[in-house]
C-alpha cells in the first residue's frame, strides 16, 4: 500500500501538525477502510488502438465488473451484469454513449464510494515523492533513470504504457535552495532519444536541454549531465524537450522546486504554512489527470481546520485548466515562481496554462469535504458521475479527527469531515466495512 500524497516540500512542516492529525496517518487509516472496489468499462467510443489515448470522460458501466482493490478488471464488457453497489440502485435506466443502460446516481455514486474508500492509496508507483542529492562537495547531485513504465491512472482502467524518471509519474520531487549547484545526470533506458529541461530556471544556454539547438538528443543508452546554479527560486517543473507532445503526454515531468536562500521568505515562515503541496496536472494521453492520477484515484488534501495550505498548480499538459474550489478563496501569491507582492488576489476559480506555475494559500477554516476541481466540465463530470481533474480539499475539526482516530481503522477522513459538517448524503453515513 502507498501513499500518493506528495511528502512535504519541507519535512520540518509535517512535524508541526499534531502528531494525532498527521495527514499520513489519517490517509493510511482511511484507505484500510476500503474494500470491494467497482469497475468502469471501457468506452466503446475510445480509440480501438493498443496506443494510449484520451478521451473527455471515460465511459462505460461502473459497476460492471467487481474487482479486488488494486485488482484489474478481468474483462471489458460493457453487457457484464452489474454488481456492487451500482446494482442495488434505483432501476430508472438510461443510455449512455456506449449504449449501455445503466442508472445515472448509481454509477456516479459508485464512483464517489470509490474515491471514499482510498483507491490512490492503494495504487503502486506513486510519484511526485522527494528524493534526496548525493553530495559532491557542494555540488547536489540527482541520478536519474528516464524509463518506460506501466502506470495506473486508477485502479480499474487497464495500465497504459506510459514514461517515467526514475520509474514514477510524475517524477521524484527535486528540491533545492536558491544558489545551489545542480548536477541532474539522465540515463536514458528509452528506445528512443530525449532531453530534459529545467522549466522556469534561468540556465547556462548549454544545459538548456534542447535538442538540436543546445545539445545533441540523448540516445537510447545514453546519458547528459544537466549541471546549473538555481537562480530562480518558486516552483519550477522539469521535462522532456523532445518528441514532447507524446513524451511529456506519457508522463516525462516533474517539480523542481528552489527554495528560497533567505529562510524568512519561504512560505513556512513568511505565511506559517502547514502543508505544501505539489499539484501537477496533465491532460492528454493519460487522460486528465492530477499528479498522475484520475479521480477516483486522486489524492484528498486533508487539512485539519485552522491549518493554512500552500497548493502549487502546475501546468503540464496542453490545456488550460481552471482550478476551483469549493468553499474558500484561494490567496494567489505567486505566478512562476515570482511572488505577487501587493499584486497578490483572492480568488475560487484560477486558470492555469500549460506551462504556468500559481502558488496558492487556502485557509483551512471551514470543515467539511469541499470539492476541488478543474471548472471545464468535460474535465471532470460527466453522464456517469465526476472524473479525471477531481479531488476534494477535506478539513477536519480537531476533535472529530481525534476522535477517529481513537476509533482507528474503522474511520475515513471524507466520511467524518462530511458527516462532521452536516452532510446529509447517505453515502457519508455509510459505515465502513470495518465500522
Ligand atoms: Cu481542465
Amino acid at each position: 500500500m502507498t501513499d500518493p500524497r506528495p511528502e512535504a516540500a519541507h519535512p520540518s512542516l509535517e512535524s508541526t501538525a499534531p502528531p494525532l492529525l498527521s495527514r499520513r496517518s489519517i490517509l493510511r487509516s482511511g484507505a484500510l477502510a476500503g474494500t470491494g472496489l467497482v469497475a468502469a468499462t471501457l468506452a466503446a467510443c475510445a480509440p480501438a488502438t493498443a496506443a494510449p489515448g484520451w478521451t473527455y470522460r471515460p465511459t462505460g458501466s461502473p459497476g460492471a465488473l467487481a474487482v479486488s482493490a488494486g485488482g484489474s478488471p478481468a474483462a471489458s464488457d460493457d453487457h457484464a451484469s452489474h454488481s456492487g453497489p451500482a446494482a442495488t440502485a434505483a432501476p430508472a435506466a438510461s443510455a449512455t454513449a456506449s449504449g449501455s443502460p445503466v442508472d445515472h446516481d448509481a454509477a456516479a455514486l459508485a464512483v464517489v464510494k470509490r474515491f471514499l474508500d482510498g483507491e490512490g492509496a492503494k495504487l503502486e508507483g506513486t510519484g511526485n515523492q522527494r528524493i534526496e542529492p548525493r553530495l559532491d562537495g557542494p555540488v547536489k547531485v540527482f541520478d536519474m533513470t528516464i524509463d518506460a513504465i506501466q502506470h495506473r491512472i486508477d485502479a480499474v482502467k487497464d495500465p497504459i504504457a506510459a514514461l517515467g524518471y526514475n520509474g514514477t509519474w510524475p517524477a521524484p520531487r527535486i528540491e533545492v535552495i536558491e544558489g545551489d549547484t545542480v548536477r541532474a545526470i539522465f540515463n536514458n533506458n528509452l528506445e528512443e532519444s530525449t532531453g530534459v529541461h529545467f522549466h522556469g530556471q534561468r540556465l547556462p544556454n548549454k544545459m538548456d536541454g534542447v535538442p538540436h539547438i543546445t545539445q545533441d538528443p540523448i540516445a537510447p543508452g545514453a546519458s547528459f549531465s544537466y549541471e546549473f546554479v538555481a537562480r530562480t527560486s518558486g516552483s519550477h517543473m522539469y521535462h522532456s524537450h523532445h518528441n514532447a507532445t507524446d513524451q511529456v503526454g506519457r508522463g516525462l515531468l516533474g517539480a523542481f522546486i528552489v527554495q528560497p536562500k533567505d529562510p524568512a521568505a519561504r512560505y513556512d515562515r513568511k505565511f506559517g504554512i502547514t502543508q505544501d503541496i505539489v499539484w501537477i496536472s496533465n491532460d492528454s494521453l493519460g487522460g486528465f489527470t492530477i499528479n498522475g492520477r484520475g479521480f477516483p484515484a486522486t489524492a484528498p488534501l486533508v487539512a485539519t481546520l485552522g491549518d493554512k495550505i500552500l497548493v502549487r498548480f502546475m501546468n503540464e499538459g496542453v490545456m488550460m485548466h481552471p482550478w476551483h474550489l469549493h468553499g474558500r478563496p484561494m490567496h494567489v501569491v505567486a505566478r512562476d515562481g515570482y511572488e505577487l507582492g501587493a499584486a497578490a488576489f483572492r480568488c475560487d476559480t484560477l486558470g492555469v496554462n500549460p506551462g504556468e506555475r500559481w502558488d496558492v494559500i487556502i485557509d483551512c477554516e471551514e470543515p467539511g469535504a469541499w470539492a476541488f476541481h478543474c471548472h471545464i466540465l468535460p474535465h471532470a463530470e460527466g453522464h456517469d458521475g465526476m472524473y479525471g481533474m477531481v479531488t476534494a480539499l477535506v478539513i477536519q475539526e480537531p476533535a472529530s479527527a481525534a476522535a477517529s482516530l481513537a476509533g482507528f481503522v474503522a474511520v475515513d477522513p471524507i466520511r467524518t469531515a462530511a458527516v462532521g459538517a452536516g452532510s446529509t448524503a447517505a453515502i457519508c453515513q455509510i459505515p465502513s466495512a470495518a465500522g
